[in-house]
């Protein structure tokens, strides 16, 4: 049984590669949520959507997130009642929203997201990383920002100092998180290409997890969001260098601390090698559904590889 970290657009598409080579049984798909946030009344949780909607082949292809085809009647109607619009929620990204707004309380976000992916007809097993709220909180020199206000109302423009993550030790990791680190069947854990401070970091900040990590002794591999240094999609190499750890090899092995067997890295980025930590380069682009279906076949034979 393989169990993937994932968060964000780079993550939800390895997520829906591994998805293709693996039964659903074999699979454990666990999602970053710290990007969540109350806002215009629903509860948003970009992440868990955006694996959502890709594995469902439904997301927009080129925005990676929300879904294809949308609408924005709803956004419209927003600002001629002077409600805020810099985060748009499309009229068919607001049906999720309402049933998980209608659901919360009585349901559990992981019972409420297995719901919705079963809806959209998804096999395999989407996650939270936690039921309980974990918000990502970046301190910029513009001061604290929460995550949203961060990435997407200021485009990630503030100089990024650090991140916390609100609510991280008061949280339980979600049964499925448990499950997939007691199962006796764990193979390895690929951590996605997703931005390793964003969208990862938070998962492995939830109590016990790196201590469940380590005990577990099953090869960690992650799959290096950078291609030539720079990032794929979005801000992460912006924020690596804004922590000053570079976007190498040596930077992500270090940034994840003693945590990795392995690293799957761009063909480009090859002739690197870092003591103790098993290189795999490879095409690293995911320009479509056959990229995302090879490279998680070649991370899933790297990672038997190491064991
Ligand atoms: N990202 C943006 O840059 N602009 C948006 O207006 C926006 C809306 C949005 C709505 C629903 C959703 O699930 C994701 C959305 N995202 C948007 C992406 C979001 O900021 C995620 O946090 C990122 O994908 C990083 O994980």
């Amino acid at each position: 049984m393989i169990l993937a970290l994932a968060g964000g657009v780079g993550g939800a598409r390895l997520a829906r590669g591994l998805a293709a080579v693996l039964p659903p049984e074999q699979l454990s798909i666990v999602v970053n949520t710290g990007d969540d946030f109350e806002h215009l009344g629903f509860l948003i949780c970009p992440d868990l959507d955006t694996v959502c909607y890709t594995l469902a082949g439904v997301n927009n292809l080129a925005q990676g997130w929300g879904l294809a085809g949308e609408s924005w009647a709803f956004m419209d109607a927003i600002g001629k009642l002077g409600g805020e619009t810099w985060f748009n929620l499309g009229d068919r990204d607001l049906a999720t929203h309402s049933i998980r707004r209608t659901m919360l309380g009585r349901h559990s976000l992981s019972e409420i997201t297995a719901h919705l992916a079963g809806k959209f007809g998804i096999a395999h097993p989407i996650a939270p990383m936690s039921d309980d709220p974990v918000r990502s909180i970046v301190d910029t020199d513009e001061g604290e920002l929460a995550f949203q206000h961060y990435f997407v109302r200021r485009r990630a423009e503030p100089r990024f100092r650090s991140i916390r993550f609100d609510g991280a030790e008061a949280a339980s990791p979600s049964p499925a998180l448990i499950a997939a680190l007691d199962d006796p069947a764990l193979e390895a854990i690929i951590l996605c290409p997703s931005n390793p401070v964003l969208s990862i970091a938070p998962i492995l900040a939830l109590p016990g997890i790196r201590a469940r990590l380590d005990a577990r002794r099953v090869p960690i591999v992650a799959v290096s969001p950078f291609i030539g240094g720079r990032a794929v999609k979005g801000p992460a190499a912006k924020i690596m260098e804004e922590i000053g750890i570079a976007t190498t090899a040596a930077g992500l092995i270090s940034y994840y601390g003693g945590l990795l067997d392995g690293l799957v890295i761009d063909r480009g980025d090859a002739g690197e090698s870092v003591a103790g930590v098993a290189l795999h380069p490879t095409d690293t682009l995911m320009r479509g559904s056959e990229d995302q279906t090879r490279l998680a076949g070649e991370v899933l034979a790297f990672a038997r590889s190491l064991r």
